[in-house]
């Protein structure tokens, strides 16, 4: 065959995209919209739904695929909101943003905020806990009819620093997001609709962030996925390697742009990431570049994206 024989069959094998995203044939790029006081890294800079709304069109304009607004924080350590302070965040942002046309996600453990976000025009629903803080999730997305990213999760962020004990991490991460995926289907979601997280930061240290990120390519096999790294602790550690401590959140985004890099390369179906311009030269450089990738190299990545799907559905 071919380069360009091969490069045409390569695209054709991007991801087919889930139904109501977009699908600009290589991996998508969500930018990060937190609507808080608290948040580590963007905490009180878009608390004021106007300011949020107006980041909210600057991130879609800057060419983000989605536009994900939370309106809780789930740092460690952070304190649940009240359901009417959530949903007062949240949701007036998320109708103006879809009413401008823009593709909006909410991201949020609380049934009620899903449904209402659903309503005011979000075209998915993001829940760090896969269903297991809001015993309604589950049917409440089924309902909707909408993508859902269910993320690797073991405790709020209270206690979510207590529960980091691994023997495996890549394995164990596997096996739960395979049974969360399991569970969710049995209880009526679609399984075409669902996409995975490792959970980058959420009960796990750096290290484990690494393997994870790492092994991408074993958990890819369970379906689309989602990895959200952007300004995490374990990118600060690795800048600051050699040195004492972390690189600052607002000094990680160039690092975040090149994994970002990585991880479309291993196949991920969506990045979500707070600076998008940086993120989306990154994933359209990793899309040129699996369109030349030398397959006879390394046959595994050459498991079609988004083949790994047929073992739950
Ligand atoms: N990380 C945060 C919030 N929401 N959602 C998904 N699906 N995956 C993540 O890794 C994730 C998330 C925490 O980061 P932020 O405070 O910068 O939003």
């Amino acid at each position: 065959m071919s380069t360009m024989q091969d490069a045409a069959v390569r695209r054709s094998r991007t991801p087919a995209g889930l139904e109501g995203l977009p699908r600009p044939g290589r991996c998508l790029v969500m930018g990060i919209l937190n609507v808080t006081p608290d948040s580590f890294s963007d905490g009180g800079l878009y608390v004021d739904n106007r300011a949020a709304i107006d980041r909210g069109l600057e991130l879609a304009a800057q060419g983000a695929d989605i536009v994900d607004v939370g309106g809780e924080s789930t740092r460690p350590g952070a304190r649940p909101v009240g359901l009417a302070e959530e949903l007062a965040r949240t949701v007036p942002v998320v109708r103006e943003l879809a009413r401008a046309g823009v593709c909006t996600s909410i991201d949020t453990m609380r049934a009620p905020v899903a449904r209402a976000a659903v309503e005011a025009g979000a075209s998915l629903v993001n829940d760090v806990s896969g269903g297991l803080a809001d015993p309604a999730m589950v049917s409440t997305v089924a309902a909707a009819g909408v993508p859902y990213v269910a993320m690797h999760w073991r405790a709020p962020s209270l206690e979510m620093d207590r529960h980091v004990d691994y023997r495996d991490v890549v394995a164990e991460v596997r096996d739960e997001l395979g049974r969360r995926l399991w569970e969710l289907t049995e209880r009526g979601v679609d399984p075409a609709r669902i996409i995975l997280d490792p959970g980058l930061g959420f009960s796990k240290r750096p290290e484990h962030d690494w393997m994870l990120l790492a092994g991408l390519g074993s958990l890819r096999q369970l379906g689309p996925l989602l990895v959200g790294a952007s300004r995490k602790r374990f990118i600060g550690a690795a800048l600051a390697a050699g040195g004492a401590g972390e690189v600052p959140p607002g000094e990680r985004d160039v690092a975040t742009a090149a994994v970002s890099a990585l991880a479309a390369v291993s196949g991920a179906y969506c990045v979500r990431v707070h600076d998008v311009p940086a993120s989306l030269d990154a994933v359209r450089m990793a899309s040129a570049y699996l369109d030349f990738y030398d397959r006879d190299v390394d046959p595994v990545r050459e498991t079609p994206v988004g083949a790994g799907r047929g073992s739950h559905r």
